[in-house]
């Protein structure tokens, strides 16, 4: 039944057969399991379950069932006492295709200035909005050449989240990370169909959902200074209804910022470098993406310490960050792999730069990513030991706190933040990059559990990818998921998760069921703290399902 299963937490999508596999159970009582086959009931496999251990962040005593000795393809269950029985779950090669699909065809799906048709979009097609070709400069925007009121085209592009706005500090680390796990994986890439308008065109269908925003990007460089807008908006959220229908309108491009001219630079840095092999689909493009992240970094060095904050009269997201260390090490970063100068190098502070897990206010850790990428081919200027001593001692800490978890996951109590389902998969992310540099099976394991906490195996029992699952997420905060017609979801989003702070309360007509960090979540459209969804929450799904897929496959 119902309740009974909810007391066995396993990813309810399944696994690889290569991979680790592990089901957390909150029962005290029973100390064995079995893994019965899903439509017979047949027992395929029998195990003892761990010693009970308490997880902090949920309060909760719990034991782990490993049946990783099991990799026979097939549909399985997982049952205690020969009662309590968990979600059905699959093992199987490929195990998260049809995810990593859909985790990029959610981009496609949050489109500005685009109908989605049908032949693409299925039931979730709908018309147009926010075309953005007429947007005005804000009063804290203006420049010699651009007065306030000018009007400039800036058109196409993701929406952030839930809400209509597109915001660069958001869009560059997004966009990145999915350039990022085509970069590291291209043969898994490489024959994806999604379905898009694109498709067919000859390049990858990851590139060209990459290419809807980089190609909004560009309209938000100020081509007479190089510096960069923090954001395109109105100048507060619009009502839960569909794009087409939302009318607030004059849309305005506000402040250049620090953060955003360099989130800029090190994203069409490394486009640059990857859209170099596509000439000839889009002639010209890896030029102008290195000019334009060059005049960016150069308004930057002219301009180091602009700090966004939401001018008095726009209420929208701010993405304000005053830790800029970060930002300038992530673009010297990028520009070094890209032209060979070994002033972008220093320019890193290399040995100043820790390796932290990615969030949009934190992106040294984008930085080491690509210089462990590309580190057989940096000149000598670069310390490869200090590039793989990084990485490696990321996953270390990691790793080892994926090892004393009752939950086995790396997540800690601090971990839990508004996004806390990113925080897990951005540590997935990291671990996996600690498995490219030195093969730790430990690491691959970690990152797996990653992936399986965020499909079921966490202290909720949901699983946070919309139309995934035995139980997803069913109401995010997602605007056209809200105002459409259609009873599911938009599919393919991972919601924000669990976090205390519940700055939605004052909104929300239901309580949350619970206060814990872990726990902390409310499956309503209107928990925004807890429920909205991002494209930059996304992106390490992404990576972490493709990742996965290519490097578990027997
Ligand atoms: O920086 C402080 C830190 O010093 C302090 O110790 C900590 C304690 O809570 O808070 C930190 O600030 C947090 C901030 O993010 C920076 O990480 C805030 O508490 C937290 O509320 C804030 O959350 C952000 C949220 O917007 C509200 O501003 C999320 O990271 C961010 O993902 C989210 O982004 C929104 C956009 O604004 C609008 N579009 C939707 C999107 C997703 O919800
Ligand atoms: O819908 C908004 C969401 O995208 C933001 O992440 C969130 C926090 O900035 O704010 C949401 O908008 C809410 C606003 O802040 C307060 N009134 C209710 C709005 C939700 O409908």
């Amino acid at each position: 039944g119902a309740d009974a299963s909810a007391a066995i937490r396993v990813n309810q999508l399944g696994f690889e057969p290569q991979s680790e596999k592990l089901a957390v159970v909150t029962d005290g009582a029973a100390s064995s399991f079995d893994v019965v086959a899903a439509d017979t009931g047949k027992t395929v496999f029998s195990g003892k379950l761990g010693a009970p251990a308490s997880w902090k962040p949920s309060a909760e005593t719990v034991r782990v069932a490993d049946f990783s000795a099991l990799k026979t393809p097939g549909e399985y269950r997982i049952k205690i006492d020969g009662q309590a029985q968990s979600d059905r779950f699959v093992i199987r090669a490929d195990a998260y295709r049809a995810l990593n699909a859909a985790a990029i065809k959610s981009y496609y799906l949050n489109r500005s200035g685009i109908a989605l048709l049908p032949q693409y979009a299925g039931v979730y097609a709908r018309p147009a909005g926010h075309p953005d070709d007429k947007v005005l400069v804000h009063a804290s925007a203006v420049s010699k050449q651009r007065a306030e009121g000018s009007v400039l085209s800036s058109p196409k592009g993701w929406y952030d989240a839930g809400d209509y706005n597109k915001y660069i500090v958001n869009s560059g680390i997004s966009t990145y990370t999915l350039l990022a796990a085509f970069e590291h994986f291209p043969q898994y890439f490489a024959k994806q169909n999604l379905s898009i308008p694109e498709s067919g065109n000859g390049l990858p269908d990851i590139l060209n959902e990459a290419l809807w925003n980089l190609d909004w990007m560009l309209t938000m460089q100020d081509p007479n200074d190089g510096g960069v807008y923090h954001k395109l908006t109105n100048k507060s959220f619009d009502g839960m209804v569909m794009p087409d229908q939302a009318q607030q309108a004059p849309r305005y491009v506000v402040q250049k910022s620090t953060a955003a001219t360099l989130d800029f630079a090190a994203t069409m840095a490394a486009a640059s470098r990857i859209f170099k092999a596509y000439e000839q689909q889009r002639p010209g493009l890896s030029a102008r993406m290195m000019a334009a992240a060059e005049a960016a970094w150069q308004w930057a060095q002219a301009n180091p310490a602009v700090v966004f904050r939401n001018p008095s009269d726009i209420k929208t997201g701010e993405y304000g960050d005053a830790h800029l260390d970060d930002e300038f090490a992530w673009a010297a970063a990028e520009l070094y792999i890209g032209t060979g100068k070994d002033s972008y190098y220093r320019a890193i502070k290399a040995e100043q730069l820790p390796a932290t897990t990615p969030a949009w206010s934190d992106v040294g850790g984008l930085a080491w990513i690509s210089l462990a990428q590309h580190r057989a081919h940096l000149t000598p200027a670069a310390d490869r030991k200090l590039i793989e001593r990084r990485i490696d001692g990321l996953a270390v800490n990691l790793a080892a706190s994926w090892r004393d978890s009752a939950y086995r996951v790396a997540m800690q109590d601090k971990d839990f933040v508004w996004g806390s389902n990113a925080v897990v998969l951005n540590q997935a992310m990291m671990l996996l990059q600690g498995y490219r540099l030195n093969g730790k099976a430990e690491y691959l394991q970690a990152a797996q559990s990653g992936l399986d906490y965020v499909l079921g195996r966490n202290a909720t029992g949901y699983s946070f990818v919309t139309g995934f699952g035995a139980r997803p997420a069913m109401h995010p905060h997602h605007r056209p998921s809200e105002a459409d017609k259609v009873a599911a979801p938009v599919p393919g989003f991972l919601v924000g998760g669990p976090q205390a702070g519940q700055q939605d309360k004052k909104d929300c007509p239901a309580p949350y069921p619970a206060n814990l960090p872990a726990t902390s979540y409310l499956d309503h459209v209107c928990s925004y703290a807890s429920n909205e969804i991002a494209i930059n929450w996304n992106a390490p799904l992404v990576y972490v399902s493709a990742a996965l897929d290519q490097l578990t496959a027997g």
